[in-house]
């Protein structure tokens, strides 16, 4: 994608998306998530829940644009099939995502994520989760229902 297409992209997203800022619950006390969202799922996903938060799932035939990112990403990884959308923007130095594995049940055992931003470069972490060992366990030999990865800080 080039950068011109990248910024036309930005624009669209920013204007377009019914971005919202829900109520969230981390540790039983309800707060502000620290940056906007909004959901995209195809149809028959079973619903998402993170946090006490259930989004509405909005169709992607509702903003073409991102069916067109879709296309990019299904060409960039040949054969994949993504079903749905997690939008994020922060607004500003202030807005965050903390750490946390995309390990919610309806994706499955062993989700593939893809992501792409737009807008300024920033950083994007991953780090590997650590966990608890058992005395003689062999290193790879932990449950295959694992997410390994946590990301971003
Ligand atoms: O915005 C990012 O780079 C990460 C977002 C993310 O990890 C998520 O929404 O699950």
């Amino acid at each position: 994608m080039t950068p011109e297409k990248s910024w036309e992209y930005f624009h669209y997203l920013n204007k377009h998306i019914p971005w919202t800022k829900p109520t969230i619950h981390v540790f039983g006390k309800p707060c502000l998530q620290p940056r906007d969202v909004c959901y995209i799922a195809s149809e028959g996903l079973k619903e998402l829940s993170y946090s006490g938060y259930k989004p509405n799932a909005y169709s992607w035939d509702v903003f073409p644009p991102l069916k067109e990112i879709l296309d990019e990403v299904h060409k960039a990884f040949p054969g994949s099939q993504f079903n749905s959308l997690l939008l994020n923007r922060y607004n500003n130095g202030n807005d965050y995502v903390g750490w946390h594995s995309d390990d919610e049940k309806l994706y499955g055992n062993t989700p593939e994520i893809a992501s792409i931003s737009f807008g300024c470069e920033r950083d994007f972490l991953l780090k590997k989760r650590s966990y608890k060992k058992s005395k003689g366990e062999v290193e790879g030999e932990g449950p295959k229902t694992r997410t390994e990865w946590e990301k971003p800080g």
